[in-house]
């Protein structure tokens, strides 16, 4: 774990230097390949996502690939297995892919399958539709053959009990640990929230994302965030570029946060200003609020400029391309 720590200090130092400037991609060269990702975890997830890109893959394959490892992880307490619950007890999982061409799918409310992404994946590519929730989306799933699971772990388990002695629902503002760290705080303690929001460029110029977490923990039973939502959590246009986000999905939703940021850019803003200026919305409608909360996006064009910015310091992102497979850099932010 120190080892780990280590790593993590030294790539923020080192990417500070890096994230200064406007944007992370020089826009001249043709960038090849790109995949960048939501938070530490997203490190070891671009990992698994280079590894198609790199070999020439699609970027929808790619970051169906990404999404998956955090899904996994039994230390992350946001994302797929192991996310904690609603304040009911229920893991109600939330998640969304696009491909440049504008193809979508979703699943809201999804319980007892550990790899969304992929469900999602099977609505757009196998249904009319976009969007399935709750009990449809259960057995959509088990149709599709994935397999019936329980997710909530002992640990995550215990963490609800613990919040369910004061039951307050308080989204804590997600700074200087996320969840992915197996020495931060215990259960139930500092962070409760953390999105995977992915986005990829391929050695073709296509774009994907994919977008997948357990949403606020302690939410109401039945509450849906912002990443199943094609234009809140995610939207991708091979004509201009992708956008993600993570933090409260109700401002997110109310802004269209991550439509704004493709439509921003394609008026000619870069991937930086184009999240800034959807960060600055949610703090124009409600700036008492916008204090208290956090709230980060993601962004990539169609020639590989990455920018990224949130509400509260210590939003993070990881880049991976040709060049470096570990950066994770600090996202500028208002406050
Ligand atoms: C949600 N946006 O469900 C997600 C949660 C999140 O950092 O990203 N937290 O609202």
């Amino acid at each position: 774990m120190t080892a780990r720590r280590t790593f993590l200090k030294t790539s923020m130092i080192g990417a500070t230097a890096f994230a200064l400037g406007e944007s992370v991609a020089a826009k001249s060269a043709s960038p090849g390949a790109r995949v960048v990702s939501t938070w530490d975890f997203g490190v070891p997830a671009n990992q698994a996502a280079w590894a198609v890109l790199g070999a020439g893959g699609r970027a929808l394959d790619a970051v169906e690939a990404g999404a998956r490892v955090p899904e996994a992880d039994l230390k992350n307490h946001s994302v797929g297995r192991a996310g904690y619950p609603d304040r009911d007890g229920h893991v109600s999982l939330d998640a969304s892919i696009m491909d440049g061409d504008g193809s979508c799918g979703a699943v809201a409310a999804l319980e007892h399958i550990a790899h969304p992404i992929s469900v999602a994946r099977q609505v757009m590519e196998k249904t009319p539709h976009v969007l399935l929730v709750g009990n449809g989306a259960l057995q959509f799933a088990l149709e599709q053959g994935f397999t019936r699971e329980e997710l909530l772990t002992p640990e995550s388990e215990q963490a609800w009990h613990e919040w369910l002695k004061s039951a307050q629902y308080k989204p804590v503002i997600n700074s200087e640990k996320s969840t992915y760290d197996a020495n931060a705080e215990p259960p139930g303690g500092k962070d409760n929230h953390d999105t995977i929001g992915m986005l990829a460029l391929d050695a073709h110029g296509k774009l994907a994302g994919a977008c997948t977490t357990s949403g606020m923990a302690w939410k109401l039973y039945g509450r849906v965030g912002d990443s199943p939502m094609i234009g809140a959590g995610l939207y991708v246009d091979n004509e201009v570029g992708a956008a993600t986000s993570t933090g409260v999905g109700e401002e997110v939703i109310r802004n269209a946060g991550s439509f704004l940021v493709v439509e921003l850019m394609r008026h000619g803003r870069t991937p930086q200003q184009a999240c800034r200026e959807a960060v600055m919305r949610i703090v124009k409608r409600n700036p008492k609020k916008a204090k208290e909360i956090q709230v980060g996006f993601l962004a990539i064009d169609r020639h590989g400029e990455v920018g990224a910015y949130a509400l509260q310091k210590g939003f993070s992102y990881a880049v991976c391309d040709a060049k470096k497979q570990d950066a994770l850099l600090p996202a500028a932010s208002v406050y």
